[in-house]
């Protein structure tokens, strides 16, 4: 066992309290040094939890697979444990901390013995800014520590930030057997803590990103005056150097990455538009001495799905991913490279498919369904500097301000591709209601709608109804509000074909967002607030024709109706905690729409 490098008496006495209970056969201290890292690989090399890739062809590259039954994060299995259960809220799993601890204190006994316990202080955000949190994660995986190491800040610098009196989030993983009924993330807001074990999906045991980032920091957040958001960050730059920065909010899988990492499309490129990408997943905002909103990405890599990914829904990706990237559940291939659905590459005759089975191109299983290669959820992990598009704010202890916040989803019908809320509070209500359609392939249907407020419904660290209250709250303090739009990149035609291109095309609808947010247009009022007039968007070079356009911008009273009445039941289960300004914003839609 290697010293404690650190004065630190909490983080001393935490971490030697932990191991009694993992009982690891050795305690190692990270430091986040090149020579650590590349002894750590060495050894994942060898007991196969990850595959070294072709280093020609793939510098620096790994592949990992996880367990066949670990592929995605467990919603049912993530808890929020406060003492008063009205504080996590109906959207919230929700154990009492102590009988939390329990039943998880019999599952991390001896859960590290004949392996290493890896402590992993790490600064989500800037090491030093006044926006960065302070994190210790315990671990047995290298997997997760070489991930974290991408994610992160960690190491030396880390502990001398924290010093020794700091206060850090305590985080504690095991993989354990990886037995999916003895797997619980848990999140115990009130003592700055969590707890995961039974995992090696990143999702569940990077403990940064979605556990620390989103449900930890989003309870500190509330209570300390700010904000945390599954939201993207990107910088449109103008010919002139002038950027302004936009914060968007999806749910998973609806295309946050490739948003944040656009490339003009040829119709915009004489306009000389440049688009920055700071965060692809996570945003913390404060309102600064300007009362303006300021945002930073407290992550320094990205964790993105693989598949789809090319040099059309994303070329900068394309680029980042060419180095220094963990794999996870793709295709491994004879000659030790990569290859997943939706790749620019042809895919190998024959092949290793996500689960380590010999996998061909156009395989069925006995029911007669396509056999995937690469698993729909397998993720690369790749640092933010490698990002051709990565902005130069990525460090900056104060971030960028913010001039548009966007919220979306997935809706075949109801939403237009794009409407800018009358005021804050109406905009913090159509976040409230955002949702999300599973699949936009039944016209005329409504689809399996999920209502997923401001894409925080599986990271909400408390009582859904005060994070509303939160959002309206934040809105009065600030002296400059950012706009609130909502888009819909997703609405079909009659024969379910999506009616817009989407991906670099979607610059046209931003570029009327930033128009707006200065002012510089007028729009079109509609009971569910502005669109924009057709002649405001600027489809140079894309073959769309009027028509189309008019059904993209369409507001059908009818199908708002019915969207209201879905709303319903959902807002009424926040009962006494939902802001009464919510409700009135409904009612106040209702009466517009009549
Ligand atoms: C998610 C993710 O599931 O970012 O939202 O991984
Ligand atoms: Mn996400």
């Amino acid at each position: 066992m290697n010293e404690a490098p650190t004065k630190n008496k909490e983080l001393k006495k935490w971490v030697a309290d932990m191991a009694r209970l993992c009982k690891p056969d050795r305690i190692v201290w990270i430091t986040g040094t090149e020579e650590e890292k590349r002894a750590l690989e060495h050894e994942a090399f060898k007991t196969g939890e990850l595959i070294e890739l072709d280093q020609k062809k793939l510098p620096g590259c790994m592949y990992h697979r996880t367990a066949e039954n670990d592929v995605a994060r467990t919603e049912h299995l993530t808890y929020i444990c406060t003492s008063k259960k009205e504080d996590a809220g109906p959207t919230n799993n929700w154990m009492k901390p102590a009988e939390a601890y329990k039943t998880a204190k019999k599952l991390f006994d001896g859960s590290m013995a004949a392996r290493a316990m890896y402590v992993i202080p790490f600064s989500m955000g800037p090491v030093g800014s006044p926006f960065s949190k302070i994190g210790v994660e315990l671990t047995d995986s290298i997997y997760v520590v070489l991930n974290m190491r991408i994610m992160t800040h960690i190491g030396t610098p880390v502990l001398e930030k924290l010093g020794t009196e700091g206060d850090f989030t305590e985080c504690l993983h095991s993989k354990a057997d990886l037995d999916v009924t003895k797997r619980m993330i848990l999140h115990f807001p009130e003592d700055n803590a969590i707890w995961s074990i039974g995992s090696g999906y990143g999702g569940n045991v990077l403990l940064g990103k979605k556990c620390l980032a989103l449900r930890i920091a989003s309870y500190l957040g509330k209570k300390e005056g700010w904000m945390a958001e599954h939201m993207l960050i990107l910088g449109i730059e103008e010919p002139d150097g002038h950027i302004e920065y936009i914060a968007a909010a999806f749910p998973s899988a609806c295309g946050k990455t490739n948003l944040a990492m656009l490339i003009p499309p040829e119709g915009l490129k004489r306009k000389g538009y440049r688009v920055w990408t700071v965060g692809d997943d996570i945003a913390w905002m404060r309102i600064d001495s300007d009362g303006a909103l300021w945002a930073i990405n407290p992550e320094s890599g990205f964790f993105g799905v693989v598949p789809g990914t090319n040099s059309k829904s994303n070329p900068n990706a394309v680029q980042m991913l060419k180095r220094n990237t963990i794999f996870t559940n793709v295709v491994l291939t004879p000659e030790d490279t990569v290859w997943w659905e939706g790749s620019d590459d042809p895919p190998p005759k024959e092949a290793l498919d996500w689960r380590g089975r010999p996998w061909r191109p156009g395989m069925v299983d006995d029911k007669g369904k396509p056999v995937l290669g690469a698993h729909p959820n397998s993720r690369f992990t790749v640092p933010a500097s490698q990002c051709p598009s990565i902005s130069f704010r990525l460090e900056h202890h104060h971030g960028v301000p913010i001039s548009a916040i966007i919220f979306g989803g997935r809706r075949a019908h109801v939403a237009p591709l794009v409407y800018e809320s009358f005021s804050w509070q109406h905009g913090v209500y159509v976040g409230s209601t955002m949702a999300s359609e599973r699949t936009a392939a039944q016209y005329g249907e409504l689809g399996e709608v999920r209502r997923d407020p401001m894409a925080m419904l599986p990271f909400c660290g408390y009582n859904m109804g005060d994070y509303f209250r939160h959002w309206l709250d934040m809105g009065k303090r600030m002296a400059k509000q950012p706009k609130i739009f909502n888009v819909n990149w997703f609405r079909v035609d009659e024969n379910g074909g999506f009616l817009w291109p989407g991906y670099s095309e979607n610059l046209r609808i931003l570029e009327w967002i930033l128009a707006r947010c200065n002012n510089r247009i007028d729009a079109i009022r509609t009971p569910i607030g502005f669109i924009p007039r057709p002649e405001d968007l600027d489809m140079t070079g894309l073959n769309l024709d009027r028509p189309s356009l008019e059904r993209l911008l369409y507001v059908d009273k009818e199908v708002w109706k019915k969207e209201l009445d879905s709303q319903k039941p959902f807002l009424e289960q926040f009962g006494a905690s939902l802001p009464k300004e919510i409700m009135e914003e409904h009612e106040a839609l209702r009466h517009r729409l009549a």
